[in-house]
Protein backbone atom coordinates (compact mmCIF):
# COMPACT_ATOMS: atom_id res chain seq x y z
CA UNK A 1 0.00 0.00 0.00
CA UNK A 2 1.33 3.14 -0.97
CA UNK A 3 1.99 6.01 1.93
CA UNK A 4 -0.92 8.42 3.41
CA UNK A 5 -0.48 11.83 3.02
CA UNK A 6 0.61 13.09 6.04
CA UNK A 7 0.78 16.30 8.43
CA UNK A 8 2.86 17.10 11.90
CA UNK A 9 1.51 19.92 13.64
CA UNK A 10 3.60 21.83 15.88
CA UNK A 11 1.55 23.14 18.86
CA UNK A 12 0.92 23.89 22.04
CA UNK A 13 -2.16 22.36 21.92
CA UNK A 14 -1.83 18.77 20.52
CA UNK A 15 -5.23 17.94 22.76
CA UNK A 16 -7.05 20.21 20.44
CA UNK A 17 -6.37 17.80 17.28
CA UNK A 18 -7.65 15.98 15.63
CA UNK A 19 -10.76 17.77 17.02
CA UNK A 20 -13.31 18.48 13.80
CA UNK A 21 -11.16 16.35 11.82
CA UNK A 22 -11.73 12.98 13.57
CA UNK A 23 -15.64 13.46 11.82
CA UNK A 24 -17.23 13.08 9.21
CA UNK A 25 -15.51 12.52 5.92
CA UNK A 26 -11.71 13.88 7.09
CA UNK A 27 -12.60 11.18 10.23
CA UNK A 28 -13.24 8.49 8.34
CA UNK A 29 -10.46 9.29 5.80
CA UNK A 30 -7.65 9.50 9.11
CA UNK A 31 -5.61 6.62 9.24
CA UNK A 32 -6.35 5.08 5.78
CA UNK A 33 -5.94 8.15 3.08
CA UNK A 34 -3.80 10.83 5.47
CA UNK A 35 -1.99 10.59 9.06
CA UNK A 36 -2.04 13.25 11.58
CA UNK A 37 1.16 13.67 14.16
CA UNK A 38 1.12 16.41 16.55
CA UNK A 39 4.29 17.75 18.56
CA UNK A 40 3.72 19.49 21.54
CA UNK A 41 6.40 22.57 20.91
CA UNK A 42 6.69 22.86 25.27
CA UNK A 43 9.06 19.03 25.15
CA UNK A 44 11.69 21.39 23.51
CA UNK A 45 11.81 24.09 26.10
CA UNK A 46 15.24 23.83 28.00
CA UNK A 47 14.58 25.22 31.52
CA UNK A 48 12.32 23.10 34.29
CA UNK A 49 9.46 25.10 34.19
CA UNK A 50 8.95 24.68 30.18
CA UNK A 51 9.55 28.04 29.37
CA UNK A 52 8.30 28.86 25.41
CA UNK A 53 7.18 31.91 25.42
CA UNK A 54 8.97 35.41 26.37
CA UNK A 55 7.96 39.44 26.27
CA UNK A 56 8.58 41.61 23.14
CA UNK A 57 11.96 43.37 22.66
CA UNK A 58 10.75 46.92 22.55
CA UNK A 59 7.96 46.92 24.97
CA UNK A 60 4.31 45.93 23.79
CA UNK A 61 1.55 43.79 24.74
CA UNK A 62 1.48 40.52 24.76
CA UNK A 63 4.00 37.23 24.27
CA UNK A 64 6.64 36.04 21.70
CA UNK A 65 7.20 32.09 21.06
CA UNK A 66 11.29 31.38 21.59
CA UNK A 67 13.03 30.70 18.37
CA UNK A 68 15.66 28.52 20.35
CA UNK A 69 12.71 25.93 21.85
CA UNK A 70 10.64 25.97 18.15
CA UNK A 71 13.54 25.46 16.17
CA UNK A 72 14.70 22.66 18.57
CA UNK A 73 10.70 21.36 17.86
CA UNK A 74 11.94 21.53 14.28
CA UNK A 75 14.69 19.53 14.07
CA UNK A 76 13.01 16.65 15.13
CA UNK A 77 10.86 16.25 12.21
CA UNK A 78 12.18 13.48 10.45
CA UNK A 79 10.38 14.11 6.95
CA UNK A 80 10.44 18.28 6.67
CA UNK A 81 12.06 17.12 3.33
CA UNK A 82 8.82 15.76 1.92
CA UNK A 83 6.87 18.98 1.35
CA UNK A 84 6.30 22.46 2.44
CA UNK A 85 6.75 24.26 6.04
CA UNK A 86 3.99 26.40 7.05
CA UNK A 87 3.13 28.94 9.44
CA UNK A 88 -0.25 29.75 9.89
CA UNK A 89 -0.45 33.58 10.32
CA UNK A 90 -3.23 36.20 9.93
CA UNK A 91 0.02 38.05 8.10
CA UNK A 92 0.18 35.14 5.44
CA UNK A 93 -0.75 34.62 2.21
CA UNK A 94 -4.55 34.04 1.72
CA UNK A 95 -5.28 30.42 1.73
CA UNK A 96 -6.85 29.70 -1.45
CA UNK A 97 -8.19 26.23 -3.43
CA UNK A 98 -5.02 26.44 -5.96
CA UNK A 99 -2.99 26.09 -2.97
CA UNK A 100 -5.15 23.46 -1.25
CA UNK A 101 -4.83 21.38 -4.17
CA UNK A 102 -1.22 21.59 -4.50
CA UNK A 103 -0.45 21.10 -0.48
CA UNK A 104 -2.45 17.69 -1.82
CA UNK A 105 -0.20 16.50 -3.79
CA UNK A 106 2.98 16.91 -1.81
CA UNK A 107 3.92 13.61 0.63
CA UNK A 108 4.12 15.88 3.82
CA UNK A 109 2.86 18.97 5.35
CA UNK A 110 4.86 20.09 8.55
CA UNK A 111 1.96 23.26 9.81
CA UNK A 112 3.97 25.80 13.16
CA UNK A 113 0.59 27.23 14.74
CA UNK A 114 1.43 30.45 16.88
CA UNK A 115 -0.56 31.20 20.09
CA UNK A 116 0.07 35.02 21.34
CA UNK A 117 1.91 37.50 19.45
CA UNK A 118 3.71 35.38 17.07
CA UNK A 119 7.16 34.13 16.67
CA UNK A 120 10.64 35.26 17.43
CA UNK A 121 11.42 36.93 13.39
CA UNK A 122 14.82 34.96 13.80
CA UNK A 123 13.19 31.62 13.48
CA UNK A 124 11.59 32.52 10.59
CA UNK A 125 14.44 34.59 8.93
CA UNK A 126 16.18 30.74 9.30
CA UNK A 127 13.48 28.33 8.34
CA UNK A 128 11.64 30.04 5.97
CA UNK A 129 8.28 29.13 6.10
CA UNK A 130 5.65 29.78 4.04
CA UNK A 131 3.01 32.07 6.14
CA UNK A 132 -0.37 30.49 5.06
CA UNK A 133 -3.44 33.13 6.53
CA UNK A 134 -7.46 31.80 6.00
CA UNK A 135 -8.80 35.34 6.25
CA UNK A 136 -9.25 38.90 7.08
CA UNK A 137 -9.63 38.04 10.94
CA UNK A 138 -7.43 37.42 13.55
CA UNK A 139 -8.29 34.18 15.29
CA UNK A 140 -6.45 33.36 18.94
CA UNK A 141 -3.89 30.51 17.04
CA UNK A 142 -2.97 29.00 14.49
CA UNK A 143 -4.32 25.82 15.05
CA UNK A 144 -7.90 26.22 13.49
CA UNK A 145 -6.39 27.61 10.86
CA UNK A 146 -4.23 24.65 10.39
CA UNK A 147 -7.46 22.61 11.25
CA UNK A 148 -8.97 24.68 7.81
CA UNK A 149 -6.09 23.94 5.80
CA UNK A 150 -6.04 19.86 6.76
CA UNK A 151 -9.84 20.02 5.68
CA UNK A 152 -9.93 21.05 2.32
CA UNK A 153 -6.99 19.09 1.87
CA UNK A 154 -8.27 15.95 2.69
CA UNK A 155 -11.10 15.96 0.97
CA UNK A 156 -8.95 16.42 -2.36
CA UNK A 157 -7.19 13.48 -1.21
CA UNK A 158 -7.93 10.64 -3.86
CA UNK A 159 -10.84 8.43 -2.62
CA UNK A 160 -11.94 10.39 0.16
CA UNK A 161 -14.66 11.63 -1.43
CA UNK A 162 -17.08 9.08 -2.55
CA UNK A 163 -17.30 9.84 -5.89
CA UNK A 164 -14.76 11.95 -7.43
CA UNK A 165 -17.67 13.20 -9.54
CA UNK A 166 -18.32 16.34 -7.05
CA UNK A 167 -14.69 17.16 -7.51
CA UNK A 168 -15.33 17.13 -11.49
CA UNK A 169 -18.53 19.19 -10.66
CA UNK A 170 -16.37 21.47 -8.69
CA UNK A 171 -13.86 22.12 -11.32
CA UNK A 172 -16.68 22.24 -14.02
CA UNK A 173 -18.11 25.50 -11.87
CA UNK A 174 -14.39 26.28 -12.10
CA UNK A 175 -13.78 30.14 -10.34
CA UNK A 176 -18.06 30.12 -9.84
CA UNK A 177 -20.42 29.83 -6.57
CA UNK A 178 -22.10 26.72 -6.20
CA UNK A 179 -25.66 26.31 -7.56
CA UNK A 180 -28.92 26.23 -5.90
CA UNK A 181 -29.86 22.36 -4.25
CA UNK A 182 -33.08 21.29 -4.00
CA UNK A 183 -34.46 17.05 -2.59
CA UNK A 184 -37.76 15.69 -1.75
CA UNK A 185 -40.60 16.97 -1.08
CA UNK A 186 -40.67 18.06 -4.35
CA UNK A 187 -43.67 20.67 -2.73
CA UNK A 188 -42.38 22.41 0.85
CA UNK A 189 -43.55 25.36 2.86
CA UNK A 190 -45.33 27.10 -0.64
CA UNK A 191 -42.39 26.63 -2.37
CA UNK A 192 -41.57 23.96 -5.27
CA UNK A 193 -38.30 22.84 -7.05
CA UNK A 194 -37.80 24.47 -10.17
CA UNK A 195 -39.65 22.89 -13.22
CA UNK A 196 -36.31 22.07 -15.14
CA UNK A 197 -34.48 20.11 -12.46
CA UNK A 198 -37.34 17.19 -12.68
CA UNK A 199 -37.35 17.83 -15.89
CA UNK A 200 -34.94 14.88 -16.74
CA UNK A 201 -33.95 16.55 -19.52
CA UNK A 202 -29.76 17.04 -18.73
CA UNK A 203 -28.56 19.54 -20.91
CA UNK A 204 -31.50 21.97 -19.80
CA UNK A 205 -30.49 21.39 -16.15
CA UNK A 206 -26.62 21.74 -16.71
CA UNK A 207 -27.45 25.06 -18.62
CA UNK A 208 -30.11 26.24 -15.94
CA UNK A 209 -27.27 25.46 -13.39
CA UNK A 210 -24.69 27.73 -14.87
CA UNK A 211 -26.75 30.47 -14.73
CA UNK A 212 -27.65 30.22 -11.70
CA UNK A 213 -24.22 30.08 -10.43
CA UNK A 214 -23.47 32.92 -12.36
CA UNK A 215 -25.74 34.76 -10.98
CA UNK A 216 -25.03 34.04 -7.43
CA UNK A 217 -21.44 34.87 -8.65
CA UNK A 218 -21.96 38.29 -9.57
CA UNK A 219 -24.19 39.43 -7.15
CA UNK A 220 -22.00 38.18 -4.16
CA UNK A 221 -18.69 38.19 -5.37
CA UNK A 222 -18.03 41.15 -7.34
CA UNK A 223 -14.31 39.84 -7.37
CA UNK A 224 -14.54 36.36 -8.22
CA UNK A 225 -16.80 37.66 -11.44
CA UNK A 226 -14.68 39.93 -12.87
CA UNK A 227 -11.90 37.00 -12.44
CA UNK A 228 -14.41 34.54 -14.52
CA UNK A 229 -15.36 36.76 -17.31
CA UNK A 230 -11.78 38.10 -17.77
CA UNK A 231 -10.93 34.14 -18.06
CA UNK A 232 -14.12 33.30 -20.24
CA UNK A 233 -12.72 35.68 -22.79
CL1 LIG B 1 -3.82 31.01 10.13
N1 LIG B 1 -3.93 32.31 12.42
C1 LIG B 1 -4.41 33.27 13.22
N2 LIG B 1 -3.98 33.32 14.48
N3 LIG B 1 -5.29 34.18 12.83
C2 LIG B 1 -5.71 34.09 11.57
C3 LIG B 1 -5.27 33.12 10.68
C4 LIG B 1 -4.36 32.22 11.15
N4 LIG B 1 -5.86 33.31 9.51
C5 LIG B 1 -6.64 34.36 9.66
N5 LIG B 1 -6.57 34.85 10.89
Amino acid sequence: MKKPWKVTVLTLFPEMFPGPLGQSISGKALGHQWDLETIQIRDFAGDKHKTVDDTSFGGGPGMVIRADVLDKALDSVTDLSGGPLIYLTPRGCPLTQNMVKEFASMPHLTLICGRYEGIDERLLQKRKPLEVSIGDYVLSGGELGAMVLMDACVRVLPGVMGSDASLEEESFQDGLLEYPHYTRPQSWDGQDVPEVLTSGHHEKIRVWRRAQAEKITAERRPDLWAKYVEKKK
